[in-house]
């Protein structure tokens, strides 16, 4: 993935402070910001969670990644990263990897490999078929990755464990207690068409929209579950409630990657990043989702986007910085566009049709009144893209105005109604001083 950003303005977002809003990395060649535990190292450009190696107590390898700082999670997220699975020692390799939403506040002991369990950006879980994230039968208390919901790519089927097969994705939360690799602590599974350790390139989006949690792989929505961090979900396979997160400040979270493997260790590297939090500054809108005006040509499967493109997906737009005209550090951020094909940030002064907006080309137009053209970007190869011009100065913008934002792009070949072009949703900004 390569986000069209100044090296200069990448370096400042990578360093921003606690609580930062987004962050990108193309890859791991330059792996500030990232919080090593356990096996993981920096490989060239890859974040390695762990290598095949021969260590000394081989039946138990983890390794975990966390971004350093909190993210702000509670009104929302979006994130894709990149891995793969490879180089398996002994045929299929064993127990996989996990994208890991937590705040750990819970301590463990040194136990195998003099892997630590700390708290925060720090954690780790026990045991290698916990993949890093869950505990094992003799775990004291605050071992797992507590106070955590964890996506599990699970690759290798354990009885004990409840699995059904050894290549399945299930998301895990022991609300504010211990986390679980055990499939009692499943909000939901499935079983992707994908092979999640096949030695390839697997792109996994997480996109988090307060009540549900979906997971996409190589752009095809494989779960949904209903899930809030204030208000939790309910464990699949008991219909037992579960509690939410204990967020830090109510609202943040860390962020980032377990793995874990035993005898039959391979290789877990992950490859880019890219987060953003939905919430921003902003209030998103204009979804075609069916709740405003209907698609012309089919809603998307997600939630929170535009119109479904070419890909089947839809385009999404949210912000991250402050509303704050002096600072004017506000920038939006597409995801799912088209890899390669121009697009265009615009700014209005009214939300179309009362926010539901009106059709235009696939899309739907959510920005209207007077538009100014603020910058044009071509999203990256995962179909991102992010504005590095300042928005207020662009805009005209002065404190109390309240302003509107889409990205209009091109989708050529295939696009759902052949008009040859979509939009995301829209996004609203009551700037201030
Ligand atoms: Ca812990
Ligand atoms: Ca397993
Ligand atoms: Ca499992």
């Amino acid at each position: 993935m390569h986000l069209p950003i100044p090296a200069a303005l990448l370096a400042a977002v990578l360093c921003a402070p606690a609580g930062a809003q987004s962050f990108t990395y193309d890859d791991f060649s330059d792996w500030t910001g990232i919080s090593p535990v356990g096996l993981t190292t920096q490989s060239g450009s890859v974040l390695r969670l762990q290598g095949d190696l021969p260590v000394p107590n081989g039946s138990d390898n983890r390794g975990a990644a966390w971004y350093e700082d909190p993210v702000d999670v509670v009104g929302g997220f979006d994130t894709t990263f990149t891995y793969s699975m490879h180089t398996p020692s002994t045929s299929g390799g064993s127990d996989g990897m996990a994208f890991v939403i937590q705040n750990d506040q819970v301590a463990g002991v040194p136990i195998i490999n003099g892997a630590p369990d700390g708290t925060g950006n720090q954690a780790l879980g026990r045991h290698a078929s916990a993949a890093g994230f869950g505990l094992f039968t003799s775990s004291l208390p605050g071992e797992s990755v507590d106070n955590s919901v964890a996506i599990h790519l699970d690759t290798y089927a354990n009885g004990s464990w409840g699995d059904g097969d050894n290549n399945h994705v299930s998301i895990h939360t022991g609300g504010s207690g211990d986390n679980s690799q055990h499939e009692d602590h499943s909000l939901g599974r499935v079983t992707p068409g994908v092979n999640l350790n096949d030695g390839l390139a697997h792109s996994v989006r997480v996109l988090y929209v307060p009540g549900t949690l979906e997971v996409h792989i190589d752009g095809t929505l494989v779960l949904s579950v209903a899930y809030d961090f204030a208000a939790g979900g309910t464990h699949l396979d008991n219909g037992t409630p579960i509690g939410g997160l204990d967020l830090i400040g109510g609202t943040s979270a860390y962020v980032g990657f377990t793995s874990g493997a035993g005898a039959a260790r391979e290789i877990r590297d992950v490859h880019s990043w890219q987060f953003a939090s939905a919430g921003g500054p902003g209030t998103a809108y204009c979804f075609g989702d069916g709740t405003g005006t209907t698609c012309p040509c089919g809603n998307p499967a997600a939630s929170a986007e535009g119109c479904a493109n070419s890909s089947g997906a839809g385009a999404a737009l949210a912000g991250s910085g402050s509303a704050g005209v002096a600072a004017d550090d506000l920038a939006l951020i597409a995801s799912n566009a088209l890899p390669g094909q121009p697009g265009l940030f615009f700014q209005g002064n009214n939300a179309i049709n009362g926010g539901a907006g009106v059709v235009f080309g696939d899309g739907l137009r959510c920005s209207g009144g007077t538009v100014i053209r603020l910058q044009m970007v071509v999203p990256d190869a995962s179909g991102g893209a992010q504005t590095t011009v300042a928005i207020a100065a662009a805009g005209g913008v002065s404190a109390g105005d309240t302003r509107t934002y889409q990205y209009w792009y091109r989708d050529p070949s295939g696009s759902p109604c052949g008009a040859g072009f979509n939009l995301t949703n829209g996004y609203s900004v009551d700037w201030t001083p």
